[in-house]
Order: structure tokens, then sequence, then C-alpha cells
């Protein structure tokens, strides 16, 4: 299908500011060129417009709660339009809260379509805060808990039902970075994780199989990849790194296997922080990245 990047710049879900200038670091370290060089047909729909980073502490629980609302039906709507059109959305961050409104319009197509959901959730960290347990009151750390029906009505609900998304749809890969009272919810809730002591346990390919298990003709995947997933050694330009995260070849590793099944039907690129880079060069990793996600291979068989 033909591929619609939307761009989505915000950081009012971040910790930092800088993410909302991520969709046009993408751009500059040529993501559109670089799939269309593998002949894909690519339509940029540009930047989405929403509310201003107010730069505001939290209340009640939340930063910016109105604002970060606001941008996910915006993004909730141009993702759901795109697939209507039988797009395959991209939806560049910006901060991960956007994917709630991302995922919330996939699961309404895939309940549509009668598809199965399989949502990769490729991260550093397992964003399952409530406003109860959050350490920092970032929205960015919370939409995992959102679509899983926990957290403030106007994200839990943001689609009009809630829950949007079962537990078991989700395959977390990366993980190392879970604050307390967020584990014990990760824990209540079943959420399958990945970890990086996994990782290291049983090697990626085999963990990567066990992540799409069960994916066949009637599956939609959906890749929400937080760029701050990667070891911070290779990928610096994020908010929040925290050591210990892929290497190069485990994370193209990752894209190569999902690629391989054939059924990515919609991709979230976020937390790219271009003030936390070094002239752009995680960007350019993300796009180098995402070329595999879209079948570059490194392999001599293909
Ligand atoms: C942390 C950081 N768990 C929080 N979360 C981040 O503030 O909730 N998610 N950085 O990507
Ligand atoms: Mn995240
Ligand atoms: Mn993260
Ligand atoms: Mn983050």
């Amino acid at each position: 299908p033909q591929i619609a990047l939307i761009g989505a710049p915000t950081d009012v879900g971040a910790g930092h500011r800088g993410a909302s200038m991520g969709p046009e670091a993408l751009r500059v370290a040529g993501l559109g060129e670089a799939l269309r060089a593998r002949g894909l047909d690519v339509l940029d729909t540009g930047n989405l417009l929403g509310p201003a980073n107010p730069w505001q502490p939290p209340t009640a629980g939340y930063r910016h709660l109105d604002q970060v609302v606001e941008w996910n039906r915006r993004v909730m709507e141009a993702v759901a339009s795109q697939l209507r059109f039988g797009r395959l959305p991209v939806m560049l961050g910006g901060d991960h809260c956007l994917a709630v409104g991302s995922i919330t319009a996939v699961a309404a197509h895939c309940r549509a379509t009668g598809r199965k959901l399989r949502v990769l959730w490729l991260d550093a960290h397992a964003d399952f805060n409530t406003c109860e347990v959050t350490p920092s009151g970032n929205c960015h750390g919370m939409p995992v808990a959102c679509l899983c029906g926990l957290g403030p009505r106007p994200l839990t609900h943001l689609g009009g039902d809630a829950p949007a998304l079962q537990p078991g749809e989700i395959r977390q890969i990366g993980i190392r970075s879970v604050d307390p009272g967020e584990k014990k919810l990760v824990k209540e809730y079943g959420l399958d994780v990945y970890d990086m002591r996994h990782i290291d346990e049983v090697g990626m390919k085999r963990a990567m199989e066990e992540a799409l298990a069960g994916v066949d003709d009637e599956t939609h995947i959906h890749v929400s990849f937080d760029v701050d997933f990667l070891d911070p050694v290779i990928a610096p330009g994020v908010g929040t790194t925290i050591p210990g995260g892929p290497t190069y070849r485990e994370a193209q590793l990752v894209m190569e296997m999902i690629a391989d099944t054939g059924r990515m039907g919609s991709l979230d690129i976020v937390e790219l922080n271009p003030a936390f880079d070094d002239h752009n060069r995680t960007g350019l990793l993300a796009v180098d990245l995402v070329e595999s996600l879209f079948g570059k291979s490194t392999l001599m068989r293909d």
C-alpha cells in the first residue's frame, strides 16, 4: 500500500522539550527518500497542528493533560482517515503519548475489518504508569495503560469505547526501566514483556520468535517504535536514555524479523529528540532501521 507520513510535533507528554522537532529531523535524515528508493509509494501529509507546550508542572498527576488529549484526537483522526484510504500510516512523533491516538485508530480499524491486532511496543520503558503511580506526571509514560483502559477518561475513551486494546494484543520488547508502582500494574494486567534480561538469556532471535508467535495472514501488526528502545551508545538523541539496550545488529534483527512477516500495517516513530542528538545521527539511525522494517535486508539471500 501507499505509505502516509503524518507528522505530530509534540513534546507535551515528555519531561524534556525537543521531541517536537522529531518529524523534521526524520525528514532531514531522508525518511521519505529512503522508502521511495525501496520502490514504495510515499505520501508526506505534512505536520498536524495542535496546542503549544505550556510547560507547566503536573496537576492531579498529569502534565498538560488537555494538550495531550487534543493532540491525540487529531492523531487518531489523521491515522483513521489514512487507514480508510487504504494507506499504511507512519506517525512521526513527537513524544510517545501520541500512541494512544494512533493505536486507538488502528484498533478500531482492525475491529471494523475483522483483522487480529498485534502491537509490538519497542521501548526501554513499559509506559504503563497512571496518575497514582507516575513518578513524573509525564503522559508519555502512560499510553499503554490508557489503551488498556487505565487512565483519564478522555484518553481511555478516545475512540468511544474502552478499552481500545486487550493486554494480550501487546508484546513489549527491549524493556529495562519500569517504575515500582508501574511494575505492579504490568504484572496485574499480565502484559507480555520481553525485557532485556530475557533477551540477554535467550537471544534476540528467539525473543522475537516468541513475540511474533501466532501472527498469521489475518493479523495487522502495529509497531510502536520509541527510539529510546535502542542502546544510548548508538542512539543518544532521546530525552530519556537508559543504558543496556539493543545493539545495532540486534535492532536490525528486530526490524528484519518484523518485515519478514509481511504483516506490518501501521507504525509510530516517537521520542526522537534532536536537542539531545549529535548531528542527527539518531535520526539517521532511525531511518536506517525503518528501511529494514520495510524490507531492506542485509542478507545475501534476498
Ligand atoms: C518514566 C519515563 N517511566 C515516567 N518514561 C518514559 O516518567 O513515566 N517513557 N520516558 O518513554
Ligand atoms: Mn515510550
Ligand atoms: Mn521510552
Ligand atoms: Mn521516553
